[in-house]
């Protein structure tokens, strides 16, 4: 786990957690693109959702639903909010540790650039 997100989950840098369980970390993205910018990340390192395999079908299941939980935490849940996951250089994906992004907390532009 050399990426940043390796390093905090080792602890080795600070995140303002949001949630954690056995399986996943939830923290405030360092640079938020929203007023709300929540990363979810599994504590096993997959570097993103192409290196992702059927194995990993409850684990990716088991993101969405926290993604679920992180908006209520967060008080989004009513007012609304997107998930994304980016992947790969033409999806503008810089950790190669696989998250998924949860934004919100102001309505939202569509397409994305
Ligand atoms: P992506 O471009 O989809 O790979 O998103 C990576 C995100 O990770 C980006 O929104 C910024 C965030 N990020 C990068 N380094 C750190 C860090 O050290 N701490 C936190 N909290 N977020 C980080």
């Amino acid at each position: 786990m050399t990426t940043v997100f390796g390093k905090i989950l080792r602890g080795e840098i600070p995140c303002k957690k949001v949630y954690e369980d056995d399986t996943v970390l939830a923290f405030d993205d360092v640079a938020p693109m929203a007023p709300v910018h929540v990363l979810i990340i599994p504590k096993q390192a997959i570097a993103g959702l192409n290196d992702a395999t059927t194995s990993h079908e409850a684990l990716l299941g088991h993101i969405m639903a926290t993604a679920k939980k992180v908006a209520a935490l967060k008080g989004i849940d009513k007012s609304g909010y997107r998930v994304v996951m980016n992947s790969g250089a033409d999806g503008g994906q810089s950790v190669f540790h696989m998250h998924l992004h949860v934004l919100g907390g102001r309505p939202l532009g569509w397409p994305p650039g």
